[in-house]
């Protein structure tokens, strides 16, 4: 049936997020993305994780930079905050037609945190049960030798070798998910470009006319499908 005005204006955006080990090339990547993406017709838009402009930005900002202390848990929710702040603009996006790449997301959030002492993945987790469940999450692997070539750590707070490997056993706990690729980012550039860029349009071709799925809810960790809820009235709701 050919696609009328009507039925191209409900086609939904994406949701990618990228993630993986620090200096695995998430952030040239995403930005590759977008040029590449945008020049084959597609509309795309990029956030990133922390978002460090807004005022809770700032604070996880400045502790980052270790300019401030503050109690674990506490920057753990601010880290989440920061995600749900932005989830307004990020979701009217993607019901636009949108495709909306994201450099970290909730994985991040649940992967350090739980690097730390006492944390657990499932308290972790729980901030962000609810958030929008991306439909295709790019993990880019490096083994810790192939991430050393690539330089050295910086001066930010959690740059050490020793949390890093807690982070990526974490992760590596995260993958299972269905909407995981385990990328090998230990190749060049472009070839990592071209790989991930048919990973993307496969999945926008394949999303537009489902819904957006939500993140760590029993239905949605297996189907991807919209979890339904009974409101107080007894009614079906889709949480989208
Ligand atoms: N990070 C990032 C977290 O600890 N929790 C989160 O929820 C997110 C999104 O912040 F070390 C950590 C991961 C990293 C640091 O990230 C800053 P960038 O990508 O290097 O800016
Ligand atoms: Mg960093």
């Amino acid at each position: 049936m050919p696609s009328t005005s009507s039925s191209r204006l409900m086609k939904r955006g994406a949701l990618v997020v990228l993630e993986g080990v620090d200096r695995s090339g998430k952030s040239t990547q995403c930005k590759m993305l977008k040029d590449t993406l945008n020049n084959q017709g597609h509309s795309v838009e990029l956030f990133r994780f922390p978002e460090r402009s807004t005022a809770i930005g700032k604070v996880i900002a400045d502790y980052l930079a270790k300019k401030c202390e503050l109690d674990d848990h506490a920057v753990h929710l601010l880290f989440s905050a920061n995600r749900w702040e932005l989830m307004p603009d990020l979701k009217k996006h993607i019901e636009n037609g949108t495709t909306v790449i994201v450099d970290r997301y909730a994985y991040s959030g649940a992967a350090f945190t739980a690097a730390k002492p006492g944390f657990s993945l499932d308290w972790c987790k729980q901030a962000d049960v609810g958030l929008p469940r991306p439909d295709l999450v790019l993990f880019l692997t490096l083994t810790p030798e192939q991430a050393a070539r690539r330089g050295g750590f910086g001066d930010e707070r959690y740059e050490q070798t020793d949390f890093q490997k807690r982070v990526a056993a974490n992760y590596s706990k995260l993958s299972g998910e269905d909407n995981w690729k385990m990328i090998d980012a230990d190749k060049d550039i472009d070839t990592l470009h071209t790989e991930l860029t048919q990973l993307i349009t496969s999945t926008i071709a394949a999303t537009k006319s489902s819904g957006l799925g939500t993140l760590w809810t029993p239905a949605s960790d297996c189907s991807g499908s919209p979890v339904k809820e009974k409101t107080r009235l007894g009614q079906e709701e889709a949480l989208v």
